[in-house]
């Protein structure tokens, strides 16, 4: 399907051509950008893209990241720093490859990043590091996370100040595994009109390294008030949940995977329901799209990634960063990467 990806966009050039943003950095691949403000400057944990040498396969195993490094930025159009190495598989006890998308958190003056990797036996787990500072180094906890489980974390902090922890991705990222939070290796991705998997949000413990509850899943409703379809390629869950609040609403956004859309939902609670609402992003260069909303100065921004400056390989990506405009009504505009 990559290579599908690929082939319907034959001429790179003059996509580059109409790109609407640059990579924040050229000198590493970095993708599944996830955006903060610290301390007044903009810090972003992406994924740290290297072609590992695995072959392709539906898993995703080409997608052979090592370790993890922070960008910092004083402003969007700023340059991005790359603050260097934050944390290394190496390090991190229970883990064994494939350190995949992360997010970070503060709490009291603590830095915590999150991040998903295969344990030796294949299985995706969520750690969690510690750090002093915005950029690292993190220090990881030995166990993974209790309760948690597939990829692409994603923590919101309410403004109660509670925080909340979201995750999962089907496919490769082994959701499709799981009911009720069990794994049961012969579950499959829902089919048909059946509802969809949802990520799974928790509320985090004041530590910042435990849940405080078990997870529950996260329902996408369609505008009839019903469940997306499991069959809903265009707009059901696949991977990649963000939660940002605007206008003292929640918005859930995501990836659609398989039809590389990123999509939005908005609801009255962390926890959801959310109704469907609309497309934020249209397929980028390169199978994945992923992303994170954030504020800066009053503006809205999305960050998210593309494979153009790699020439089209699709576990080699650039993250970018554009403006995101909220409607009056709420309603996010939806943006064309190559519109310029
Ligand atoms: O970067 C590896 C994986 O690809 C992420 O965890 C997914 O969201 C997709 O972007």
């Amino acid at each position: 399907d990559h290579h599908a990806a690929l082939a319907a966009n034959p001429c790179l050039d003059e996509l580059a051509a109409r790109a609407i943003s640059r990579p924040l950095v050229t000198h590493i691949y970095t993708a599944d950008p996830s955006a903060h403000v610290f301390e007044g400057r903009l810090y972003i944990y992406p994924s740290h893209d290297i072609d590992g040498g695995a072959p392709f396969d539906d898993e995703g195993g080409h997608f052979g990241m090592q370790d993890y490094h922070v960008l910092r930025m004083d402003a969007p159009d700023a340059d991005a720093i790359d603050c260097g190495l934050a944390l290394h598989v190496r390090d991190v006890p229970w883990a064994d490859r494939q350190m995949w998308a992360p997010d970070a958190a503060t709490r009291d003056g603590r830095y915590y990043l999150y991040f998903p990797a295969k344990d030796p036996g294949g299985m995706f787990r969520i750690g969690v590091a510690i750090a002093e500072r915005p950029e690292g180094p993190f220090r990881a906890e030995p166990e993974p996370i209790p309760g948690a489980y597939s990829i692409d974390p994603a923590v919101f902090e309410d403004e109660d100040g509670a925080h909340y922890l979201y995750f999962g991705g089907i496919w490769g990222g082994q959701l499709q595994k799981y009911r009720d939070n069990r794994h049961d290796l012969s579950h499959e991705e829902p089919v048909g009109a059946d509802p969809a998997l949802g990520p799974r949000v928790a509320r985090l413990d004041a530590g910042m390294t435990t849940l405080a509850e078990p997870t529950r899943e996260v329902v996408i409703l369609d505008e009839a008030g019903h469940p997306l379809r499991a069959d809903d390629h265009a707009r059901r869950f696949f991977e990649g949940p963000w939660v940002h609040k605007h206008d003292g609403r929640y918005y859930l956004s995501y990836s659609t995977g398989n039809t590389h859309l990123l999509c939005y939902a908005i609801g009255d609670s962390p926890y959801g329901p959310f109704t469907y609402g609309g497309v934020i992003l249209k397929p980028v260069v390169g199978w994945t799209t992923h992303h994170s909303i954030c504020a800066f100065d009053g503006q809205w921004y999305l960050f998210y990634h593309d494979a153009l400056h790699s020439g089209g390989v699709t576990h080699l990506r650039s993250a970018k960063c554009t403006v995101l405009h909220h409607e009056s009504d709420g309603r996010i505009r939806t943006i064309d990467p190559y519109g310029g």
